[in-house]
């Protein structure tokens, strides 16, 4: 036996079973598909408004998603699609949201920005970035103090990790040890400006030093790896020992939003993380130990078609809002 064969494969050393990674896998390209057929409506002139995608950071969401308990509480952004559907939020609800039509959970009153489910633990984005960061420090502490066995989870892009809000948040938690975990999702750019232009730091991880908690550096593109270090700090919390600040060093392989084309960021770049693709990185992975067939990912990709495109008719059939209810939802009666 070689030294390779007698070391344990890395999703047995995480606690994850084929059927888990399997599952991570559907919900993966699930998300891309979905954004990708969204982003086609986008380009017929099919729905208003900007068109952000996670694509290439699908890894990150869907992991750190998974790693969560139903009682936990995240606070997904742009990039974090991926999160949102393995919460179980369908994808015919995320497609008339973003068709802004009354089928979706703001009832047609936004699109695809402002969501959330509360049922599900999922708050909606904010769009003053870092300020998810003491929002989930309050939805911490107020967990702490109902007696809940709950965790907070933020993400924050790297350039929202710069926010005042951010620092504030994370040293409020740290100070009272509260059940929070922090993923800073470094993807190289805040808009066009790249990570070396607007930090002087190799790791956002390192940034956990000032604030006296542990601060872990993970691949956000390898699933196993997000998963497990995502596990165990939503343990530490759990168990009262304080917030943890991860960092996801993945990759924005399109645009900012669909209206930006991108010639900022050098062609050999996009190329090299291409080759570490979190989808097909898993793909890969589950082909060379044997845990699934031809047969199951076609079955699943087949699966992921057949409930967009029924996603999108119930979405395209839902009629837009009639503008009586524009402002329920918002006064006290
Ligand atoms: C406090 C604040 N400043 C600026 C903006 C405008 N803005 C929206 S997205 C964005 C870039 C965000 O970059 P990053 O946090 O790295 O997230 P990414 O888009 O890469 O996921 C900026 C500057 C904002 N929404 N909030
Ligand atoms: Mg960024």
């Amino acid at each position: 036996m070689t030294s390779t064969d007698m070391r344990q494969a890395p999703h047995l050393d995480a606690g994850l079973t084929p059927e888990d990674l399997r599952t991570m896998y559907y919900y993966m390209s699930l998300t891309r598909a979905l954004e990708e057929r969204v982003r086609s409506l986008y380009l017929q002139g099919k729905l208003v408004g900007g068109v952000y995608t996670s694509r290439g950071q699908e890894g990150t969401a869907v992991a750190s998603a998974y790693a969560m308990q139903p009682q936990d509480v995240c606070a997904p952004l742009i990039r974090d699609l991926g999160a949102t559907m393995t919460r179980g939020v369908p994808p015919r609800a995320v497609l008339a949201q973003w068709l802004g039509r009354v089928g979706g959970p703001t009832g047609g009153r936004d699109t695809n920005l402002h969501f959330g489910d509360m049922g599900r633990g999922i708050l909606a984005p904010i769009s003053m970035l870092g300020a998810t960061i003491p929002l989930c420090a309050g939805v911490a502490l107020a967990a702490r103090q109902c007696g809940r066995d709950s965790v907070a989870l933020a993400y924050v892009g790297d350039g929202g990790s710069n926010t005042g809000d951010f620092h504030e948040g994370m040293n409020f938690a740290a100070a009272l040890r509260l059940p929070l975990v922090v993923i800073v999702e470094n993807n190289g750019y805040a808009y066009s400006t790249p990570v070396s232009q607007h930090v002087a730091i190799e790791s956002f991880a390192d940034r956990a030093v000032a604030y006296g908690v542990p601060g872990w550096s993970m691949d956000g593109n390898d699933v196993i790896e997000v998963y497990r270090l995502t596990r165990d700090a939503l343990e530490r919390a759990r168990r009262g020992d304080g917030p943890t600040l991860l960092e996801a060093r993945t990759f924005r392989m399109r645009g900012h939003a669909e209206h930006d084309d991108a010639s900022y960021v050098p062609k050999e770049l996009v190329a090299a993380w291409a080759q570490r693709d979190p989808i097909h990185r898993l793909a890969h992975y589950l082909d060379e130990h044997g845990l699934w067939t031809p047969d199951d990912q076609r079955t699943m990709e087949d699966r992921i078609k057949r409930d967009i495109d029924e996603s999108l008719e119930w979405a395209v059939a839902s009629p837009m809002p009639d503008g009586v209810t524009q402002t329920a939802d918002i006064y006290a009666e």
